[in-house]
This record gives C-alpha cells, sequence and structure tokens, in this order.
C-alpha cells in the first residue's frame, strides 16, 4: 500500500542532527507503517554546512533561516536538533503555523518556557514529542513492563547516575559549535538539563512523578575561554550534581551526574528496589537487563541477566534473529517509529510528549533551585 508521506523540515546538523536524519531514513526499513518520512529540507544558518549535510543524509533542500522553513506548505513536521537556546522560538512559530513538532530534549532552557511551549502545542492541536530516546533502549522499555505487570510489587528505592568525564581539562574552551553544552546562555544548565533530565525521564516514566527535591551542584573548573570571543569567561553551567528525591509513590531516591567521572564515557545506570523484586540497568551494556525475582524459591535466588534480544522483547522483532543486537541509533528509529504509529493510533499515544517534557522541566529546575536555596524544594507546577 502508498504510504503517506510526512515532510520533515530538521534544523540542526550536529549530533542530535545525524541521529534523527539516520532514525527518519531508517524507520520504513524496519516497522511497517502507514507514515513513510520525507526528508525534505534541512535547515541551518551557513549554507555549506547545510549543504554538506544534506547531501549525506539525503535531505532534498536546505534553507538557512528556520521561519523560511517554517512558512514552507511543503513541510508537514518541524525536527528541532539546535541547541536548547533556540527550542522555544522555533517552537512558538512551528505550533503557530499548524506543523507537526519533534523537540530534542531537555525541552527548553527552564520551567517558564516549558510551560509556554507546551500550551502552544496543545492550543495548537499539533502531534509532539521530545527525543527522550533511552525510553526507547529495549532493555529499558523492559523495564517498564516489568513493573507495570507488577512484578516488583510497591518501589522502595530508585537510584541513579550518568555519569561522562569529556570536560575535565581546563583546556577545554566553552561556547560554539559541539561546546555549547557548556554555554549555560545556550544550554540553559550543565549536567542536570543535558543528562539528569534523561535519568529524570527515564524515572518519572518507570515509577511515577516525584514530589520534592535536596540537591548540590559543583562547577569545577571555574573559568573558560569562550571559542567564540576567544576571551575566558566564568563557566556558570554545573559541572556535577547530586539530589536525593522523595517520589509520588514514597520511594526514596538519589541521582547523582557529574562530567569529571574519568573513565565514564556515557554512563547510565539505574536500579529499581521493589517489594517483590529488583531491577538495574547499565547503557554501557544496554542489551542488558539484571532482575532480581523474589517468588522464585529461596535456594535459587539471584539476579538474571536478561539479554534483551528475543523476539518477545521490546522493539526486536523489527529487527534481526535472537541473540544479535541493535545500536545507539536505533534508539531513534524506535521513538520515530512510535510517533509515526500515533499518528495512525490517536496522538494520545505518543509519549514522552511536551507535557511530559515539561515535568522532567519542573524537575530539574526544583534541582537547580534547592542547589541554591539549600532547601527541599517542590518539584511540583
Ligand atoms: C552529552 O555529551 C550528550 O551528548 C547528551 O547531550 C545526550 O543527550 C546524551 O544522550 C549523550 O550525551
Amino acid at each position: 500500500m502508498a504510504k503517506k508521506k510526512l515532510n520533515i523540515g530538521i534544523i540542526g546538523y550536529g549530533f542530535m542532527g545525524r541521529a534523527h536524519s539516520n532514525a527518519f531514513r531508517k524507520v520504513n526499513n524496519f516497522f511497517d507503517l502507514e507514515y513513510e518520512p520525507v526528508l525534505k529540507a534541512a535547515c541551518a544558518r551557513n549554507a555549506e554546512k547545510a549543504q554538506d549535510f544534506a547531501d549525506n543524509w539525503g535531505w532534498e533542500s536546505i534553507e538557512t533561516d528556520w521561519r523560511t522553513l517554517i512558512a514552507r506548505d511543503d513541510i508537514d513536521c518541524i525536527d528541532i536538533g539546535s541547541p536548547n537556546n533556540t527550542h522555544r522560538d522555533i517552537v512558538m512559530a512551528a505550533a503557530e503555523a499548524g506543523k507537526m513538532i519533534l523537540c530534542e530534549k531537555p525541552l527548553a532552557m527552564n520551567t517558564g518556557e516549558g510551560e509556554e511551549m507546551t500550551a502552544a502545542v496543545e492550543k495548537a492541536g499539533v502531534a509532539n514529542m521530545v527525543w527522550y530516546n533511552y525510553r526507547r533502549v529495549p532493555a529499558i522499555t523492559l523495564a517498564k513492563q516489568l513493573i507495570d505487570e507488577g512484578r516488583i510489587g510497591r518501589v522502595f528505592h530508585y537510584r541513579a547516575k550518568y555519569l561522562q568525564d569529556w570536560t575535565i581539562s581546563p583546556e577545554l574552551p566553552q561556547g560554539g559549535e559541539g561546546l555549547w553544552r557548556l554555554d549555560a546562555s545556550v544550554a540553559g544548565s550543565g549536567v542536570t538539563g543535558d543528562l539528569l533530565a534523561h535519568s529524570i525521564d527515564t524515572a518519572i516514566w518507570l515509577i511515577g512523578g516525584m514530589d520534592t527535591v535536596t540537591a548540590m551542584t559543583e562547577t569545577f573548573i571555574k573559568e573558560r575561554e569562550h571559542s567564540l570571543t576567544g576571551k575566558k569567561q566564568e563557566v556558570t553551567i554545573d559541572d556535577a550534581c547530586a539530589f536525593l528525591a522523595r517520589f509520588d509513590c514514597g520511594a526514596l531516591a538519589p541521582f547523582e551526574s557529574t562530567r569529571y567521572a574519568r573513565g565514564r564515557k556515557n554512563q547510565n545506570t539505574f536500579e529499581i528496589n521493589g517489594e517483590h523484586g529488583s531491577i538495574f540497568f547499565d547503557l554501557e551494556d544496554p542489551h542488558r537487563l539484571e532482575y532480581f525475582d523474589n517468588n522464585h524459591d529461596s535456594h535459587v535466588h539471584g539476579w538474571q541477566s536478561i539479554h534483551v534480544t528475543d523476539f518477545e522483547h521490546p522493539y526486536m522483532d523489527h529487527y534481526w534473529v535472537p541473540g544479535t543486537t541493535i545500536g545507539y541509533e536505533h534508539t531513534f528509529v524506535n521513538a520515530i517509529a512510535d510517533f509515526l504509529k500515533s499518528l495512525e493510533d490517536g496522538q494520545d499515544a505518543m509519549r514522552p510528549n511536551f507535557r511530559d517534557g515539561l515535568e522532567t522541566q519542573y524537575i530539574c529546575d526544583a534541582v537547580l533551585k534547592s542547589a541554591k536555596t539549600g532547601a527541599w524544594e517542590s518539584c511540583k507546577a
């Protein structure tokens, strides 16, 4: 059957521009869907870079002004992969123009922006999604399934870590291409919005909302040269953040994130301890879900290491044969497959949407506020 075309206009050609482009290209090879993304136009301020990117990934045309892209009648869906400080204005204009919107995480620079953006897409009634891709790691989706099946019962504890080490050198500049994550005026915050936002999104998806937090942050390197101005400037992002949380379900949780954990490139872990069992996941071993089931007879108690590659595991029936694995890039393929499916089944099925992204934003802002006040802060609107 002929597919319904969904014309995409992408903004941004960096790491996420590449991850999204790959997903748009591959999704119909692996998933049987009514809709097919068409790589219509790629937008970046620098025409040469936009053209190179378009040529490499198969985008049909380029634009150098996102407003022109949004104004095009042949674009159905705006995909935002540009830095965080651009999200709000693009979303407001795209919603006004009635376009569907896919937005990279974190949704916004702060809660105020996030509220405006969420209200705009809801008022316009346009389909929307935030690319919290780790929900689509099959092992994490399996964790969600085990929890929803009631296998671990009441949750007492949740503990999460997100560790990297790429900013340890004081010689690393802040700002500019590839380094805007170090510039608070572009990123909004440091590890809280960039890394803990992932951990928070995963956690609230798995065990429900967060009630209160108390946090501490640190900026280890106080000044860095700005790669655009060439001047030494104060570093105002959080290099590291640790916080304690109470969930609505009563669970207690420590969360920790840093870009100063030597040897850790992108370690994203969580452990959940429930009444009947426990679950552990580590992105450095992404195909495994560790599961302890207390219902087993005590003489065979032990942690099971589930190799999440069987046809009955989430998403895996779309790929290869049992025992073979998929990669980081497939989390984006899975995300866009879910988005396209939601256009067939009803938008409500699509999560995380902007409202979910806003919930994470409230928590990030509460964490950053608590790091300043030293008090417990509410995670609610
Ligand atoms: C930062 O290094 C980063 O690229 C994040 O921005 C991504 O969201 C994360 O998935 C990997 O690390």
